[in-house]
């Protein structure tokens, strides 16, 4: 069972536990109020931007309110957040059964309990730290480009001071920007500027379980206190920073990825997590102010993702998305089982996490001269002239301990006497203990270093401050074990980390990284694309977070390096804005398009992309590839996903008419035959289906492509199947001319003599220039 199966079986037991403890005090808690998000579609068109308009809605919504909650608690008809830009609704303290009352009722689309959602840092996890903007490829230069797109970044606010968020150089504000910095105790006006153009903050409010508990009071500022939202930010859009480095590793220039333009942060979490509402509201609030690209390295946890519908990102980016405002998103740290990615709605665009050709390694020199190539960062003052024992957790077991307790390095398990002066090794067989706890573990024992036998998060570097910490995979720590049980004194060093380039192959699907396919549809292939997300420099809050990060002597560094696909997330949402400053008149889905055929399945060595266990990657793991920016200005031809294409989605998906007439505020109707089956004929750039019968016909899938490219072109179809899939294109030639922008075809699956289970191909358009790349993925039964 691997690390995420197991604990998902632990959190699964815990919410058995939780729920059974819910369901004793239901009688209780049903009247308790909590927060709660009441969606209400779209706004309507009338309400937009005229004030006076707003405050009507406001004062509806209070009604509906005192319409449901009793006369002598009117202290609750209150609105908590109010949303009425981009969409409609608000959230506000009900009872379970306000709650349900509220959604038989007119334009309600969804009443849910505002939700916890989590940022997609390793660090909860304890891969850590990060670095920047070192995507491959990603040079911009001599492209005529504007610098007014605006990307807002939602998560833990920013710190302002940071060099990566100066504003030299940089023209006036964009007159179409609507928005606000708003002050704080600890922050001014004066704290934005050109670079960095707006700041909100909200009151955080964490819920928990069915009791609301206020996880972090309003700090009452813009400012960052955890560090995630200036090190997303600056991967986004930083400006130039020569010589940024953490503490001297990964040195060089840190930028993001598109230094021009705007930032503007919106500060909806707290180290704990977000509330859902407060998402929603900043959504609304980043519609209305007028930016081009919203950043969002936050999800539900995989293990209770609900419905599009209860999803306060999927319902924020789908109003966002209507009125031209793309939507990025994090896929998830749950990997590498299947079923775990999130964010997964078509109106999204979802990002998985890869490494990048470089890493950071500890290198163990043992007693009999053998060398291992361990990584991690540390900056450890040991040198090769000095040897230390080298002990297993197993053989300093404190008294009582089973063998299994102390070889993971328990708290509590080790005999700390034996410890102390030592080098000690631990294994990770058991996923309850994480290495930051191991290190803790030995590090309180006075032991010398660490060294942790692992293969699953070998690929992402830890950092250990200044303790001598390294890690191993299965292979290398069978070695040590080996050479420790060959002598009686066995003796090792731990070296100081060293930053290793272009010594392996990269790009490669990081383990933590979610996997496909969604656990809620399995006829959009997600997540999308990948980029950079393993041991990424970018700007953070030049603050110790841990006692014993900093080297002595040294001051706390303004940039880190970090993990995480909330990393790799902004870097495509740096380069939609290189795209969108390019190509000022492309839609979201037409940016999304051309990042996605022009994605790359192979890595720095030639070879097909491979996971981080050395086996060629799927379409599951890393979607249609690596982000290629540059490539990507030039697609040639793009998939445009409309609006109708969505509400589609929606009627397939088995909303209601009734539901999906208040998201549209169109006549759209429903089709007739509505199936789950026919999502994956809504014309998105890359194709999954999951029911392929082996005694059907064949499964046809119709797609348009637009001509961005020059004006006459002919493109020719190349297929790649797996042996016994039979795909075939009509036509398979598609010109394009002066009258002909856009064109359709077929692309039909036979299975008959398919290996049963997940083919995975590609369509290949090709006209002498652009390679236009979508991928598949078929389910045979
Ligand atoms: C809810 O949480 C608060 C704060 O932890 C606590 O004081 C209160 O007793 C809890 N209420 C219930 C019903 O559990
Ligand atoms: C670059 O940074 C390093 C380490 O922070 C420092 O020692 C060095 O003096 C800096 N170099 C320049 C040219 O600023
Ligand atoms: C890599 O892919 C192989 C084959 O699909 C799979 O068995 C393995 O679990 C994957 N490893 C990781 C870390 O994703
Ligand atoms: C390394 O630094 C620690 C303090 O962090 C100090 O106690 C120790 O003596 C140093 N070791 C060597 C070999 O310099
Ligand atoms: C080391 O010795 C122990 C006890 O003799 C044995 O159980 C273990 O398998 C050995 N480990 C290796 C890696 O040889
Ligand atoms: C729905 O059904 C009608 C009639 O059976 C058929 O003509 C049409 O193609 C179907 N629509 C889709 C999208 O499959
Ligand atoms: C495209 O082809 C048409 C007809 O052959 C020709 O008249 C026209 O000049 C061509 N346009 C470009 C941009 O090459
Ligand atoms: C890569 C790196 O910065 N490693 C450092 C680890 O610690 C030693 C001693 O503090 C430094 O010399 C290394 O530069």
């Amino acid at each position: 069972m691997s690390f995420s199966s197991i604990m998902g079986l632990l959190q699964f037991l815990h919410f058995l536990f939780v729920a059974s403890l819910l369901i004793s005090s239901r009688a209780i808690s049903d009247q308790i109020p909590k927060p709660y998000v009441v969606y209400m579609g779209n706004s309507s068109p009338n309400n937009i931007g005229v004030e006076g308009q707003i405050q009507e809605s406001d004062s509806d919504h209070l009604q509906l309110l005192s319409s449901i909650i009793p006369r002598e608690e009117s202290e609750r008809i209150a609105l908590i957040h109010h949303f009425s830009h981009a969409f409609s609704g608000f959230s506000a303290m009900l009872t379970d059964s306000e709650a349900s009352a509220l959604s038989g009722e007119q334009d309600v689309v969804s009443v849910f309990p505002d939700p916890v959602l989590q940022l997609h840092t390793t660090r909860s996890w304890d891969f850590l730290e990060s670095d920047l903007g070192m995507n491959p490829g990603a040079t911009h230069t001599h492209y005529h480009s504007s610098t007014d797109v605006i990307v807002a970044v939602i998560d833990t606010g920013i710190w302002p001071e940071s060099p990566s968020f100066r504003d030299e150089g940089i023209g006036e504000i964009p007159s179409k920007w609507k928005g606000v910095c708003m002050e704080g105790h600890d922050f001014k006006k004066s704290n934005c500027n050109r670079k960095l153009i707006g700041a909100r903050y909200y009151n955080i409010q964490v819920t928990s379980g069915g009791n609301q508990t206020q996880i972090e009071a309003t700090k009452g500022s813009p400012r960052d206190s955890v560090g995630h939202g200036t090190h997303t930010a600056s991967i986004a859009a930083g400006v130039y920073v020569n010589n940024a480095s953490y503490f001297g590793l990964a040195q060089g220039t840190a930028r993001g990825g598109s230094p021009s333009n705007r930032i503007a942060a919106y500060k909806t979490c707290s180290e704990e997590g977000c509330s859902g509402a407060t998402i929603l509201k900043a959504i609304d609030d980043a519609v209305k102010d007028g930016v081009d690209i919203i950043s969002i390295s936050i999800g539900l946890s995989s293990l209770f993702q609900s419905d599009f519908l209860s999803d306060p990102i999927a319902i924020g980016a789908f109003h966002a998305e209507q009125k031209g405002v793309m939507v990025v998103c994090s896929a998830g740290n749950d990997g590498p089982d299947p079923l775990t990615v999130v964010n997964t709605a078509p109106w999204l665009f979802t990002v998985a996490a890869s490494n990048i050709d470089r890493s950071f390694q500890s290198t163990i020199v043992l007693g009999n001269g053998k060398y291992f190539q361990g990584t991690g960062i540390n900056f450890s003052n040991l040198t090769h002239s000095k040897m230390y024992n080298l002990v297993y957790g197993e053989q300093v077991a404190a008294k009582f301990t089973p063998a299994s307790e102390a070889r993971n390095c328990y708290p509590g398990s080790l005999d700390n006497n034996k410890v102390a002066g030592n080098i000690v090794v631990c294994v990770k067989d058991d996923p309850t203990v994480s290495r930051r706890i191991k290190k803790l573990v030995v590090q309180d024992a006075r032991a010398i270093g660490i060294i942790i036998i692992d293969e699953d998060n070998k690929d992402v570097p830890f950092d250990a401050g200044v303790f001598p910490f390294t890690e191993v995979g299965n292979l290398e720590g069978h070695q040590i074990l080996e050479y420790m049980n060959s002598t009686k004194n066995p003796t090792a060093t731990i070296l100081p980390t060293t930053e290793i380039k272009r010594n392996k192959p990269s790009p490669s699907v990081a383990s933590f990284s979610s996997r496909g396919p969604s656990s809620t549809t399995e006829n959009i292939l997600k997540p999308d694309v990948m980029a950079p997300g393993i041991g990424i420099l970018a700007a953070v809050i030049p603050k110790s977070q841990d006692p014993g990060s900093v080297p002595i002597g040294k001051k706390p560094s303004s940039y880190a390096i970090k993990s995480g696909t909330s990393m790799a997330c902004p870097h495509v949402t740096g380069a939609a804005a290189f795209i969108k400053s390019v190509h000022r008149k492309w839609s979201p889905s037409m940016i999304k398009s051309a990042l996605m055929t022009t994605a790359t399945n192979y890595n720095n060595l030639r070879k097909p992309v491979t996971n981080s266990s050395d086996y060629f990657a799927n379409l599951h793991e890393m979607g249609a590839g690596e982000i290629n920016p540059l490539r990507a200005l030039n697609p040639g031809l793009v998939f445009e996903t409309d609006v109708e294409d969505y509400l589609r989605f929606l009627c397939y998906f088995g909303y209601s008419q009734k539901q999906i007439s208040s998201m549209s505020k169109t006549n759209f109707n429903c089709p007739k035959n509505s199936s789950q089956d026919l999502i994956s004929t809504i014309n998105y750039p890359s194709i999954s289906t999951s029911t392929l019968k082996r005694q059907q016909k064949a499964k046809v899938i119709t797609r348009t492509v637009t001509n961005v490219g020059s004006l006459n072109a002919t493109y020719t179809a190349k297929v790649r199947a797996p042996q016994g899939l039979v795909v075939k294109v009509i036509p398979d030639k598609l010109v394009f001319s002066e009258g002909v922008q856009r064109m359709t075809y077929e692309v039909s699956f036979y299975g008959k003599e398919a290996r049963g289970g997940y083919n995975f191909g590609s369509l290949t358009w090709f006209d002498g220039h652009h390679y236009v790349h979508t991928v598949f993925v078929v389910k045979v039964e």
